[in-house]
């Protein structure tokens, strides 16, 4: 039985890479370091640490820094990141989410939140959803980030369900990964190339409806 839909945040409930981007090129500059859209795109769902790392190694300035110092870009990052966001209003949240959210919720369905992203209670906030999530899985308590399934197996704990009674959402590769070995249905949104090892793909969450949730789960 389907209790649960367990999702990521960025490119999913709303679209923060562009920001992640606009303040990873800002230190990347400062560092004498090209970042292009095609290398962020290699950056979502991957977490602050690994990102940094992923980086320094594309400018190949690994070994230029101490884990202190590396620790203070990160932070350089986030900061100018978390300023960025502060410009989020409910008008960011992805089309059809919002509907989406309403309509699990009536149907006595769980919403559960899996995200790499330290800032997600603040972005939930700003996009006036924070109610909406019966659980947030907190990602600086898990020992592995994307692919590895443990944050949707954390969230399946906190909401004292097992992972066959859940759909996952994700739009990033490992993502779906991380779905697929938590044993969890998966359901993709973006390219199908890209994705194709999801159970099912949308292009946009607006062809994510509450509606073809159910009939997937019912195949
Ligand atoms: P933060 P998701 C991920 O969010 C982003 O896709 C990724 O680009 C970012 O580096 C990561 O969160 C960590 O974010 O620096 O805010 O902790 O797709 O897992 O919702
Ligand atoms: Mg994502």
């Amino acid at each position: 039985m389907l209790k649960a839909i367990i999702f990521d945040l960025d490119g999913v409930i709303t679209d923060t890479a562009a920001f992640h981007f606009i303040a990873w090129k800002k230190l990347g500059e400062r560092l004498g370091i090209e970042l292009t859209e095609a290398f962020n795109e290699e950056l979502k769902g991957v977490d602050r640490t690994e990102s940094l790392r992923r980086i320094l190694a594309l400018g190949n300035q690994e070994d230029s820094f101490s884990e202190e110092e590396k620790n203070e870009l990160a932070t350089e990052k986030n900061d100018f990141y978390v300023q960025l966001i502060q410009q989020i209003t409910p008008s960011d949240i992805l089309p059809g989410i919002a509907r989406l959210l309403v309509e699990l919720k009536e149907h006595q369905l769980k919403i559960a939140l899996a995200s790499a992203s330290k800032n997600a209670p603040t972005i939930l906030e700003r996009l006036g959803l924070s109610e909406s999530f019966d659980t947030i899985v907190d990602p600086t308590t898990l020992s592995k980030g994307k692919p590895d399934p443990e944050i949707f197996i954390k969230a399946c704990e906190q909401l004292a369900i097992v992972p066959d009674e859940a759909i996952g959402v994700e739009d990033a590769y490992s993502g779906i990964q991380a779905i697929n070995d938590a044993q969890m249905l998966s359901i993709g949104i973006g390219d199908p190339v890209t994705l194709s090892d999801a159970d099912h793909t949308f292009p946009t969450t607006e062809e994510l409806t509450f509606e073809k949730l159910m009939t997937i789960w019912q195949l």
